[in-house]
Formats: C-alpha cells, sequence, structure tokens
C-alpha cells in the first residue's frame, strides 16, 4: 500500500465522497487499487514521457536524450523528430483500430440482422436505415428493412478496405473542410487501410520525414471519426434505437442493497442491450426472487454503460476510475465486460469479494475471469445464461461487507444531435440565433478519461463550470460525462450555474446547460452537429465558435479523438501532457503550424481553470472573425497557476 494514503491521503485521488469510502475501504483492508500501482511506477521513465524511446527493432531499444549529453540518434539513425512521431502516429493507430474495430462488430451485427440470424437483434430505426442507405447509394425502393440491412452492411464493409478513393460519411462534413483535406492529402479512404499504412510507414525504414508521418496520422485519425466510430454510433443507433433526453442517476449510490446488481463495463453495446432484455425475464425475476431478491439492477461503468444509459437510462455506477472502487460496495454480483478500458486488474479485486467478472469478447479475454463468448447470433440465450449466473451468485454475498457508500446523484441524458435539433424545434437556427446574439457565446466538447495522474473528475467538472460561467454551452461524453453528472451539472437546475444567456436558453428549453452526447464512439454526434452548424452557415468548421477539451485523457483513442477533432478544425485543449515534449519541432506543429494547414492547433493546459481561459480566448477571436458581438480576447485575465493534481 502506497504511503499516499497515509491518514486521509485518499482524498487527494478523487473530488468525490463514493471514491473517498472506498479508497478509505481499500486502505483499511489492504486492496490494491490503480492509484497504488501508479505510485509503484513512479518515477516513470522520462524517456517515454517525452516520446523519444523507440523499440520499434531489434537494433534498439534505442532513447534520445533531449538535453543533448547522450545520443541523439536512434541506431538506425532515427532522430527525436522521427521517433516522437512514430511513436504518436501509432498510438493514433492503435486508438482508431480501437474504435474502428467496434464499429466492425456492429457493422457485423447489421450483416447478422439482413441475414435474418439474430434471435434478438432488429431495425429499432427504419429511418436511419433509409437515410444511411440513400448516403450510401443504395436504393431503398421496395426493400424491406432485412433487406436493406444487408446490401447496406456490405456496402459499409467497404468502408474498411481498399475499394474506396474516399469514405463516404466524410462525404457530410462541410464542402470547405473536406477541400482542405483533399488538398493536403489527408482525405480518409479505407478504415483499415490507414491503420495499416500508419504501421507500415512507422516500420523502420519506411517514412523518415516526421511531418510526412504526422500528415498520415491526421488522415488515419480522420478515418476513425469521420470512419469507424461514426459507423459505430449510427449503426448502434440503427439497431438499438436514437437516444432521446431521458432522467437518470449516477455513482455508486445506484447500487441496491437488496437486489442483484449487474455492472456493464466495455465499450460495446450489443451485449449490454441483450442483457437489458435479459433482465426483465420472467423467469429470471422469479429465479432472484426465490434468492431473496428484490429485482435486478444494472449499473454502466465507462462507455458501455454511456451507451445503456442514453439509450435505456440505466444508471452510471461511475467512470474509468471506479471500476475497481464498485467492486469494494462488496453488492455486486456479476462485473460483465466487453472490451476496452477493462483493467487486468479487475478480476484480482473481485476476489476479495463474492462478485463475478464475465469476460465475452473472444478478443478480449482477463485474468480470474470466467469467459463466456458472446455470439449475437445467438444474443438472447447467451444474455439470459448471464443474468442467471448473476441472479445465482446472490446468495454468495457476505451482508457484512455490503458498503454503498452515498445517494445518487440524478443525471440526464440521451442527447443525441435527433434529440437536440428536435429539442431546437427540427433545425440548428435557434441555436445559431443564441450563437449570434450572443447569449450563448460558442459551445466546447469536453470529453475523454479518467487518469489516476489528475485528481479524478477535477479537471473535467472545474473546466465544465468555467465555460457555462461564461455562457458556453458544454457538451459531454465518455468519462468526462460521467464526472459531470456526479457533480450535478447534468439537471435542468444547473442552468442557476450557468451565465445569464446559457441560463436563459436552458431554462426556456428545459435543459441542463451540460448535455450527454453518449459514448467515446459518439463523439462523431459532435462532429456531426458541428458539421450541421457549419453548414447551415455556410462556412467551415474552423470559423465556428467551438471548442474541444480532454482534461484527464489516458487512452490511445483520446489521441485518436483530439487529431480528428483538430483535423476538423476544432482547436483543443489536453490537460494530460501528451509524449511529444522531446521534439520542439513536433510541438511547434502541433501547437501552431497546424493552424495554417487545418486552421485548428492542440494545446497543453493541465490547469482547468486556465484551460477555461485559452478557450474563451478562442471563442471570442472566432466571435471576431465571424463579426459576431465580442469580448475582447485579451481582456480575459489568465489566473496564477493553482494545480490540485495527485
Ligand atoms: Fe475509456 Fe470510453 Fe476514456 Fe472513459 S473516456 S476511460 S477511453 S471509457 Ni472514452
Ligand atoms: Fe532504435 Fe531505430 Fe530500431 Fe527504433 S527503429 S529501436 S530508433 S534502431
Amino acid at each position: 500500500m502506497s504511503t499516499k494514503f497515509s491518514g486521509n491521503g485518499y482524498k487527494k485521488m478523487s473530488i468525490n465522497r463514493d471514491a473517498w469510502a472506498m479508497l478509505e475501504i481499500a486502505q483499511r483492508e489492504g486492496i490494491e487499487t490503480v492509484w497504488d500501482r501508479l505510485a509503484a511506477q513512479e518515477p516513470q521513465c522520462g524517456y517515454c514521457n517525452l516520446g523519444t524511446s523507440c523499440r520499434n527493432c531489434a537494433m534498439g531499444p534505442c532513447r534520445v536524450d533531449p538535453f543533448g549529453d547522450g545520443p541523439q540518434k536512434g541506431v538506425c539513425g532515427a532522430d527525436a523528430d522521427i521517433i516522437v512521431a512514430r511513436n504518436l502516429a501509432r498510438t493514433i493507430a492503435a486508438g482508431a483500430s480501437a474504435h474502428s474495430d467496434h464499429g466492425r462488430d456492429i457493422l457485423e451485427t447489421l450483416h447478422i440482422v439482413g441475414e435474418g440470424k439474430s434471435d434478438v437483434y432488429q431495425i429499432s430505426e427504419p429511418e436511419k436505415l433509409h437515410q444511411l442507405a440513400e448516403e450510401y447509394g443504395v436504393s431503398i425502393d421496395g426493400k424491406s428493412d432485412q433487406e436493406l440491412a444487408a446490401e447496406l452492411s456490405w456496402e459499409m464493409m467497404e468502408d474498411y478496405g481498399m475499394r474506396r478513393k474516399k469514405l463516404p460519411l466524410a462525404g457530410r462534413a462541410p464542402a470547405a473542410r473536406q477541400e482542405i483535406w483533399e488538398k493536403t492529402g489527408v482525405y480518409p479512404r479505407g478504415v483499415d487501410r490507414e491503420n495499416v499504412e500508419t504501421l507500415h510507414r512507422t516500420h523502420m525504414g519506411v517514412d523518415n520525414d516526421w511531418v510526412n508521418i504526422l500528415l498520415h496520422a491526421v488522415r488515419n485519425s480522420l478515418s476513425d471519426g469521420w470512419g469507424g466510430s461514426m459507423i459505430a454510433t449510427e449503426l448502434s443507433d440503427v439497431l438499438f434505437g436514437i437516444p432521446k433526453p431521458n432522467s437518470s442517476s449516477v455513482n455508486l449510490g445506484v447500487l441496491k442493497a437488496d437486489q442483484v446488481n449487474i455492472i456493464l463495463h466495455g465499450h460495446n453495446p450489443m451485449l449490454s442491450e441483450v442483457i437489458v432484455a435479459a433482465s426483465q425475464d420472467e423467469e429470471i425475476l422469479a429465479l432472484a426472487k426465490e434468492k431473496g431478491a428484490q429485482g435486478i439492477n444494472l449499473a454502466g461503468l465507462c462507455c458501455t454503460g454511456n451507451e445503456v444509459l442514453m439509450r435505456k437510462g440505466i444508471p452510471m455506477a461511475g467512470n474509468h476510475l471506479m471500476q475497481e472502487l464498485c467492486i469494494m460496495t462488496g453488492a455486486v454480483e456479476l462485473m460483465l465486460v466487453d472490451y476496452q478500458c477493462i483493467m487486468p486488474s479487475v478480476g484480482e479485486t473481485a476476489k476479495c469479494f463474492h462478485t463475478k467478472v464475465i469476460s465475452t469478447f473472444d478478443k478480449a479475454k482477463f485474468p480470474n475471469a470466467e469467459h463466456i463468448s458472446f455470439d449475437p447470433a445467438r444474443g438472447l440465450e447467451i444474455g439470459k445464461q448471464i443474468v442467471r449466473t448473476a441472479v445465482e451468485n446472490y446468495e454468495n454475498r457476505v451482508p457484512e461487507k455490503i458498503r454503498i457508500p452515498v445517494e445518487p446523484v440524478p443525471m440526464m441524458a440521451g442527447f443525441s444531435v435527433e434529440a437536440i435539433l428536435g429539442a431546437l424545434g427540427g433545425t440548428p437556427q435557434p441555436l445559431i440565433d443564441a450563437i449570434v446574439d450572443g447569449s450563448i457565446r460558442g459551445a466546447v466538447g469536453v470529453v475523454g478519461c479518467s487518469n489516476p495522474k489528475i485528481k479524478q473528475d477535477l479537471g473535467h467538472t472545474e473546466l465544465t463550470k468555467q465555460l457555462i460561467a461564461n455562457d458556453i454551452l458544454v457538451v459531454v461524453t465518455g468519462c468526462a460525462a460521467v464526472a459531470d453528472g456526479k457533480a450535478g451539472l447534468m439537471v435542468p437546475e444547473a442552468a442557476d450555474l450557468a451565465g445569464p444567456g446559457l441560463s436563459a436558453v436552458c431554462k426556456a428549453l428545459g435543459i441542463p446547460p451540460v448535455l450527454h452526447m453518449g459514448s467515446c464512439v459518439d463523439n462523431t454526434r459532435i462532429l456531426v452537429l458541428a458539421a450541421a452548424l457549419a453548414n447551415t452557415l455556410g462556412v467551415d468548421i474552423s470559423a465556428l465558435p467551438l471548442a474541444g477539451a480532454a482534461p484527464e485523457w489516458y487512452s490511445e483513442k483520446a489521441v485518436a479523438i483530439g487529431t480528428y477533432v483538430v483535423g476538423s478544425g476544432i482547436y483543443t485543449v489536453l490537460g494530460t501532457a501528451p509524449p511529444v515534449f522531446g521534439s520542439p519541432n513536433i510541438v511547434n506543429l502541433l501547437t501552431e503550424g497546424l493552424q495554417d494547414v487545418f486552421g485548428a492547433t492542440f494545446a497543453v493546459e493541465p490547469d482547468p481553470n486556465r484551460a477555461a481561459v485559452l478557450i474563451r480566448r478562442h471563442i471570442e477571436r472566432k466571435r471576431a472573425g465571424l463579426n459576431l458581438p465580442a469580448i475582447s480576447p485579451d481582456s480575459i485575465a489568465m489566473p496564477e497557476a493553482e494545480l490540485t493534481l495527485v
């Protein structure tokens, strides 16, 4: 156990009482957590932190000394610029691959539905299916939904390969943006193609022009944002329904002391959708009663949680750093995992309790977990088997270990683009009017992970509060959304925390000032909304008063997201420093040079209050560029840095 936990040191790890309560238990009972393992790793490798280490071949591993005393080149001759560029590109390829492979799994499910071979999935949104078919040039005349699903899925599978010159969904971007992509040679062609090409280029002895490597990395990220991730979002909507505003709740208090609790953890909604159905099965509910439970309670974690929260209003137990802590409530019968962001440690934590961990995708197995291979064709049957396992585990509970620490906080979710436009009366015009008259100054996507290097949820919630107080609408996804939910920012009453303009708009519409747009693949909803605003105004996305922020990111997927957001013309502020500082050339390119090419840059600012100032200044500059009433950006003072990181 780390010394960081002496006394009430655990309060430094998170801003939340539910996390404190569990960390206190971890300390008392000697249960290891992510924070202990981080402490054990410190000091982490300086070369890796700066991005100047390489193990791409067996002449290495190599490292370049950014301070000039040690070697300046790897064995092959690669300098800091080449090594940093290659590492960054590979990170983006890994993140883009994760999202896009998730998209592929949903696409294959649509295909199974098209073949009439699923026992549970169906087309929930025929209109969206038709709209996609049109975008893909598939004629809908006289075809059943099933036939269309079969045909469209074949077409979309081409997005993964090499028969396309351009990804069709990228055609949703404004014409001016697409021209930029054409001109710079980064228009994404095929999802798998761009990922593979990154791995090829970064092999020793291939692409050794760091600018050229990074341009391809942008193309790779765009194949995620306007490709694989967008396919995941669109087809999840087609199969499981377009999210609509709903009221739910969040934090460890959503677990129920007298019910069978099942945690749905990971990213892919296929299985969890089925679990929702299986948990309502009369026979299984009767079995739960027989075992002495009052019912079956589902709760989400990470982005699988966001998916079922958005569409079904299933309550949310927490974000990334809560995955070990939620097991420590002693009230979890089953943690069901699919893939991504699942710590390999959860099975170990579960061993201290009666909790079972079940993995479900053959590509994602975990130590100390039982594996039940998921087959979408037999979805319901497998779902019922899993829920029954949870119910049977209820009798193994240890009553004195049940410790559900807090009351849940209410939160709204379900703000798909369709829902937002619906609330506005069908067009983006009212939102544009509010931005034009200055009652809303702009909009910012606060997205991404939790990272134990940053006090949990501090980055997300401080930044969000600053932005809404300054009349900037905030849209959230992923673990950022869960953080803001826990902080009570995602209920209509939170309009009182917003500036006068935003507050009035929210009150008129009955919406919170912070809108939950979904999981991390659903960042594509933000792209679609930005494109709709830009197209209505007849400008490029980069002209709009928008920004992105990832205050506590940890994942390779977040790097892919940040890059496609910047590549789409949106300025993005990162809270965690990416491993690029070993190459001043690349830092300059990312923070300045990209402006001339893509009309947007990255910034790195760990302090959320200072990040808010950077974003406000940026938004005022964009407003001035559109001749909208603007405050002088220079009059927005930068606060002294005041970091409360771990
Ligand atoms: Fe994972 Fe999506 Fe990050 Fe959260 S926000 S830690 S990626 S669950 Ni995507
Ligand atoms: Fe070293 Fe070059 Fe091999 Fe990387 S690719 S490990 S820098 S020799």
